[in-house]
């Protein structure tokens, strides 16, 4: 599959938009957004989960992997929302949650029931827990269950448990999954937590176990080049780059990295990361999946991550000069940018003043973890610097606040698409002129990636393709000296002025031929 040209949209189903009023995000709601997102010129899309499930943790808890929640629609309207998408020219990829099932799944339902179920060994079950692994969300991973006096394994919530991936029927059920969707047109999946499916219970670490590229070749053997496929893979580094992505090993077409994201540890209490840092790891995975001939997957935010213009920009002083520098950093890159809903505007974190406000289980699960530790202001400071919920609040097309399934976003008023597409300025309209840059710079798609300087106050970047080079310049947060530019000419910025000097998260790209 080509993938040159591919820029990714994401979707977070329940919150993109709700086509019957009933306060949650459908699939009909999607397909009345088809055109929208043609406009923008996006070309594929990533849907996160929205198969039956009783979204404990939002859908990431599947209970039938082949159907569709009611809550968003029906399997009929998937089948219409695919026709819509290719239609309009756009790849559709869904979500596969591989490493672990809602414990409301029939195979959980029956591998609970007893020793002996044909399903037992669908789960990872011990008569006492084998290591002192945690789950992400807090506590144990290991949850005790009295209806056979055993414990099984979820590394996620209590109610998602982890799949037994060395039992061979566990392996062709996922497999058959895949057909399913393979053989209903979508193109691909996107892949979540894959390098956990291989454990090896006892090492100290939970995932990348010793069969793991055996088994992601072997799962998509009969769909290799002909589907699209990204492993959420936070084991991903500089040393394995190559096993998942590398040509001849026939695993995935990429990787989501996540290195440029977690540059402080605790991620609760992270502080905004210094800029020439994310740059940095952002320049050295180009660097990286450039030598493997691979496409990086470039990427600011994601429906697990706060809003990148807040998180990495000023969303009050420069929120569109911000907004936008960021748009340029995912777009101009070499490799397959990923942007997720509402980027676009330049939407960004709300500010919440109850955990009351907070729906996510990690959310919940960290404030009741931590309130006899931490005052009550600092566990809020933390949640609406770092929640997921900042990415999953219902997106404002309009000034009004509708129905909503989570507490709304409280910055509707000021941040909203009608007003960003009537303003002659606006993160909408700048994005707009990015990916169609984008699409007609084959030196942008094509061209090779070269870090050209990175201070503490900006980072540029070359890319270049047949003679044709692009400079790509990105303020930081001060207005420093530009960079020598000789010989190149300015196409694209977000301010009109270009001077001496770069203003704050002043983005420029510059020709030459
Ligand atoms: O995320 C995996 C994952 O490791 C994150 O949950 C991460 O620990 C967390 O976001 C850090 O704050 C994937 C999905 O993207 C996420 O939405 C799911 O909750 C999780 O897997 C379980 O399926
Ligand atoms: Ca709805």
């Amino acid at each position: 599959m080509q993938t040159n040209d591919l820029i990714f949209y994401q979707i977070y189903p329940k919150s993109f938009c709700d086509s019957n009023g009933d306060g949650i995000g459908d699939i009909r709601g999607i397909i009345s957004k088809i055109e929208y997102l043609q406009n923008l010129g996006v070309n594929a899309v990533w849907l996160s989960p929205c198969f039956k499930s009783p979204f404990v943790d939002n859908g990431y808890d599947i209970s039938d992997y082949r159907d569709i929640d009611a809550s968003v629609g029906t399997l009929a309207d998937l089948e219409e929302m695919i026709d819509g998408f290719h239609k309009a020219g756009i790849k559709i990829i869904l979500d596969l949650v591989a490493n672990h099932t809602s414990t409301a799944h029939p195979w959980f339902l029956h591998s609970r029931a007893s020793k002996d179920d044909p399903y037992r060994e669908y789960y990872i079950w011990r008569k006492t827990p084998p290591n002192d692994w945690q789950s992400l969300f807090g506590g144990s991973a290991w949850e005790y269950d009295e209806r056979t006096g055993e414990y099984y394994l979820h590394s996620f919530a209590k109610e998602q448990a982890d799949l037994n991936w060395d039992n061979p029927k566990v392996r062709r059920e996922m497999q058959d999954i895949v057909r399913f969707w393979v053989e209903k047109g979508v193109d691909g999946f996107r892949c979540d937590v894959l390098d956990m499916i291989s454990k090896d219970l006892i090492s100290q670490y939970n995932g990348s176990g010793p069969r793991l590229h055996e088994y992601i070749r072997e799962l998509f053997a009969p769909f290799y080049g002909k589907i699209f496929t990204v492993g959420e893979c936070w084991s991903s580094d500089k040393q394995n780059a190559a096993l998942f992505c590398g040509r001849e090993r026939r695993e995935l077409t990429t990787v989501f990295s996540f290195h440029h994201l977690c540059i402080d540890a605790d991620k609760f209490a992270q502080k905004k990361p210094p800029l020439q840092e994310v740059c940095r790891r952002i320049a050295d995975w180009q660097c990286v999946m450039q030598e493997l001939d691979a496409p990086a997957a470039v990427f600011l935010g994601n429906h697990d991550q706060p809003r990148a213009v807040s998180r990495f920009g000023d969303d009050t002083n420069y929120r569109y000069e911000s907004a936008t520098m960021l748009g340029g950093l995912t777009l101009l890159h070499r490799g397959i940018p990923f942007l997720f809903q509402g980027e676009e505007w330049g939407v960004a974190n709300s500010t919440h003043t109850s955990i009351l406000q907070f729906e996510d289980v990690e959310s919940r699960n960290y404030y009741e973890e931590n309130r006899t530790k931490l005052s009550e202001t600092e566990l809020l400071k933390r949640l609406n610097a770092n929640a997921r919920d900042q990415a999953r609040r219902m997106l404002p097309w309009t000034e009004q606040l509708n129905k909503s399934w989570c507490s709304p976003y409280t910055r509707q008023n000021e941040i909203n698409f009608a007003k960003e597409s009537r303003a002659k300025k606006s993160v909408y309209a700048f994005y707009r002129d990015l990916i169609a840059l984008r699409k007609a710079e084959p030196c942008l798609t094509k061209g090779t990636y070269r870090l050209k300087e990175l201070t503490n106050g900006y980072y540029a970047f070359e890319r270049s393709y047949q003679g044709e080079r692009i400079l790509v310049a990105c303020c930081f947060e001060k207005s420093v000296n530009a960079p020598k530019t000789d010989g190149f000419k300015p196409i694209l910025s977000n301010y009109e002025k270009i001077g001496k000097k770069l203003y704050p998260y002043q983005l420029i790209v510059y020709r030459k031929t």
